[in-house]
């Protein structure tokens, strides 16, 4: 079982600790991008419901699900603390102008730098509330040039057990990837974020550069990218790869289709201690619903 059930996750398990340690070392490497405008929680409240309170930051940084550096919600703070994302180069490939590796600054520099406030719902059915900062994923692709045939965007994990310590063990089929439609890449609310709470990311987080997409189910939400590819087939996933009766393609939150060892229905905010309902497309239906008129959302989960 790669995913534990949500009643399997003890209290003490979200218990942070530590958590400032390592901080410093990023800023002023990835910080530039991600400080280019100041942010507190509670002020750019954009994307965020009223009742929806900012994650601590401790939560959301100690208590994680980034495989590559351990399968324990707290081994990524630990195991990718020694984890150098700079210098980072993305290799782009595929149906796009100029298939070539691009610098982080190629890639990202000057665009306009975003602060969204996010309800994120893991498919373990805990969610938090991230305040992220990143670039609109539209920006990039426009910058890259794709050519019109191409339909879906793929991205890559970093491969190097070196760096990445649980890639030393099988528990996926490495490299992670992720992928989207093009016209769900091209969403608004679609970011590559580059650093959260104001200060860049941090490794456990999917330092230097990892996707957001809110109405999605959270391991959509591919970390540390090394290579963005562009193709007119539907691209295979890690998770569905891994275990397809459990994981599609879409990975859109609906509280209506179980998965198939729980209920999607309700979910734990982490930091407390009732369960809320989960909403339809986990709150930005009006943002994305129209994406998927005419399907059904029950087959193409
Ligand atoms: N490369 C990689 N990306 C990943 C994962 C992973 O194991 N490896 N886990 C996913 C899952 S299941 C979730 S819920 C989110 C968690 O992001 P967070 O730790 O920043 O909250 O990252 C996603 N991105
Ligand atoms: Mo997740």
């Amino acid at each position: 079982m790669l995913i534990r059930k949500p009643d399997d996750i003890a209290s003490s398990e979200i218990t942070p600790e530590g958590f400032y340690q390592n901080r410093r070392a990023f800023m002023g490497t990835v910080g530039a991008i991600a400080l280019g405008s100041a942010v507190l929680p509670g002020v750019a409240r954009a994307g965020a419901m009223q009742d929806d309170k900012v994650t601590p930051e401790e939560d959301a940084t100690s208590y994680n699900n980034f495989y590559e550096f351990g399968t324990g919600k707290e081994d990524p703070k630990e195991q990718a603390k020694d984890f150098q994302p700079m210098p980072w180069s993305v290799n782009v490939e595929g149906m796009v102008k100029t298939p070539r590796p691009y610098t982080f600054d190629e890639l990202l520099g000057k665009l306009p730098v975003q602060d969204r406030v996010y309800r994120m719902r893991c498919v373990e059915a805990w969610s938090m509330v991230i305040p992220w900062q990143g670039v609109q994923l539209k920006d990039v692709i426009t910058r890259l040039q794709p050519l019109p045939s191409a339909k879906f965007i793929e991205f890559t994990t970093l491969l190097d057990p070196k760096r990445m310590p649980g890639q030393r063990r099988a528990v996926l089929p490495w490299p992670y990837k992720e992928a989207l439609r093009m016209d769900e890449a091209n969403n608004s609310l679609t970011l590559l974020a580059t650093g959260m709470y104001g200060k860049a990311l941090p490794n456990q987080n999917g330092a230097p550069l990892r996707l957001v997409t809110p109405w999605k189910y959270g391991f959509k939400g591919i970390k540390s990218i090394v290579k963005i590819r562009f193709t007119d087939k539907m691209p295979n996933t890690t998770w569905n790869d891994a275990n397809p009766s459990e994981y599609g393609f879409y990975a859109n939150v609906n509280p209506t289709v179980d998965h198939p060892r729980w209920s999607q229905g309700k979910e734990r905010r982490i930091g407390e201690f009732l369960r809320r309902n989960t909403l339809m497309f986990n709150g930005y239906a009006d943002q994305v619903a129209s994406m998927y008129s005419g399907m059904d959302l029950r087959k193409n989960y």
